[in-house]
């Protein structure tokens, strides 16, 4: 055995959120030999990269926030995406997270051999450890569509994650791509730059949810400051609205199905009372189930679509020349500007890079008929390797920190395990994979997600790639290790993947 059980090293690859949320949690549990890869020059993650104007987490703030780091001075219910890079970084530092971070490092191939993980970056450099956390986040690889003459656009063209700041947008004619979570947050500050025209091509009406972004005034932070509760208690009652949206679109439950209901009749009561054009309504209103793509909650995306400025084309692309795109029905739209709002390749999670397990099985080969991982977490042939935000990971519109503070949790339990020697190491078993593959297959096609809409939820066969179940749920599974689904000690040399291609 060349890892050393008693004082294991980790190696946990992103700087995101997710990442240093697990570099915290290891040291709380007394494993402090670790390294943070990032491949940017500074930590954020998603926050990071997106700064397009409007960005802003759909997720109630103190909901979106690490449980052992509140923060009292959010300074609205919905805090922009500057304001939560400021909080990672603060965090980053005070929590002493950039004493193991390296920059630059930009992983590309990840190895298991001889009993611990080779982790070879961009630059040429190796790093050795025990235990492997990949924390890259599963929406990073910017989608760029397939339509036919998108690189002859001349003006200057970018992806929402993409943003180009130096490209002056006032007074410019816009195209944005897309009505996602993205757009619906662009397209209002683009319809507010004097003397733009923005031109939204949809392709599908999105469901959308009224919110209102609350502001927290100097007073109610310094409540939240003398009075931790409150705090707690705000980010208690947002996540238990979201566990009852998420249980409302999974279960078969004849309350929660009318509760489902009273959501998608309140989204279109909220259509209704403010697009007051037929045509234009009629052209925003959904044709799926509500909740069948990821619901967007913005509070005025319909108000500013109805500005003399905005025009939205519901008219397919057909092609996209130098100065503009032309639709189906032979409609040139003049622009100066291209903005491609269409979303991730929620399928990569860690690829492009190179990542394989024992005896050289490469996780395409793993994934190559299905994109899966036992509780989203391990995969049978990868030991003492955890991928945070896996497949299966996304619940709902849930916190995605408190989904990955409770798989670090649950990572944590099982490296006690193996310190223990309960375990050889960390691995699941083929059988407990499989099991859980039947599961998930069974439950997805009960769910909103399959029934019936193109979304980023779903793998390329139309299956879900969320979570097909309640939050309560989810968490019972996750607190309960059940040992017996990985490797154990006995057997450890004798069980072989079940795909193994036959590298090295
Ligand atoms: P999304 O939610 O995947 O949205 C992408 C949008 O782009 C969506 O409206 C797509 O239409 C549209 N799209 C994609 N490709 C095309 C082509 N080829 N032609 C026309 N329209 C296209 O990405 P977001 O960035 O908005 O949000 C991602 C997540 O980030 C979000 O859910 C939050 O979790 C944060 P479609 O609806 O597929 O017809």
């Amino acid at each position: 055995m060349s890892n050393d059980r008693n004082n294991p090293s980790a190696i946990v690859i992103g700087a995101g959120m997710t990442g240093i949320g697990v570099v915290i949690k290891l040291r709380n549990a007394g494993i402090t030999r670790i390294t943070l890869l990032e491949k940017a020059a500074t930590p954020g993650g998603t926050w990071r990269e997106n700064t397009y104007p409007g960005v802003a987490c759909d997720v109630p703030s103190h909901a979106y926030t690490y449980t052992f780091a509140p923060n009292p001075g959010w300074s609205s219910l919905f805090a922009s995406g500057a304001e939560i890079q400021g909080y990672i970084g603060k965090v980053f530092h005070e929590h002493g997270v950039d004493q193991h971070v390296h920059f630059n490092q930009q992983v590309t191939r990840c190895r298991y051999h001889d009993g611990r993980w080779q982790v070879t970056t961009a630059t040429g450099e190796v790093y050795e450890a025990d235990l492997l956390f990949s924390a890259t986040g599963f929406l990073h690889q910017p989608a760029i569509p397939d339509i036919a003459g998108l690189d002859r656009f001349a003006g200057p063209r970018m992806h929402s994650a993409r943003w180009d700041h130096s490209v002056a947008l006032e007074g410019r004619r816009i195209g944005v791509i897309g009505t996602g979570s993205s757009a619906a947050q662009i397209i209002p500050q683009l319809i507010h730059l004097p003397g733009t025209e923005v031109t939204v091509f949809q392709r599908t009406a999105q469901w959308i949810v009224h919110t209102d972004n609350k502001p927290y005034s100097e007073s109610d932070q310094q409540r939240f400051q003398k009075k931790p509760a409150l705090m707690e208690r705000i980010r208690r009652r947002s996540l238990a609205i979201f566990e009852l949206g998420t249980t409302a679109l999974t279960s078969q439950n004849p309350i929660y199905r009318l509760m489902h209901h009273l959501f998608a009749w309140n989204a279109r009561r909220n259509l209704k009372a403010r697009v007051k054009d037929p045509v234009l309504r009629a052209k925003l209103t959904p044709d799926y189930t509500f909740g069948c793509k990821r619901v967007i909650l913005n509070g005025s995306f319909y108000d500013d679509i109805q500005r003399p400025n905005a025009h939205l084309v519901t008219e397919k692309i057909d092609h996209i020349e130098a100065d503009g795109v032309v639709t189906a029905d032979g409609c040139k739209h003049g622009l100066d500007v291209l903005v491609l709002a269409t979303g991730f390749d929620a399928s990569a999670f860690m690829r492009p890079m190179e990542f394989r397990g024992r005896d050289g099985l490469s996780i395409d080969e793993v994934w190559k008929e299905k994109i899966s991982a036992y509780r989203s977490m391990l995969l049978p042939g990868f030991p003492n390797c955890f991928l945070m935000l896996g497949p299966n990971s996304p619940i709902g519109n849930y916190s995605v920190t408190a989904i990955s503070e409770m798989q670090a949790d649950y990572a944590i339990g099982l490296i006690r395990q193996w310190q223990a020697g309960t375990l050889e190491r960390i691995e699941v078993r083929q059988g407990a994979f499989e099991q859980w593959r039947s599961m998930l297959k069974a439950r997805v096609g009960n769910t909103i997600w399959a029934s019936g809409c193109q979304s980023w939820y779903l793998d390329a066969d139309g299956d879900p790639l969320t979570w097909p179940d309640s939050w309560k749920n989810w968490v019972a599974m996750m607190k309960e290790l059940r040992i017996e689904d990985l490797v154990p000690a006995e057997q450890a040399d004798d069980i072989k993947p079940a795909a193994n291609p036959g590298y090295y």
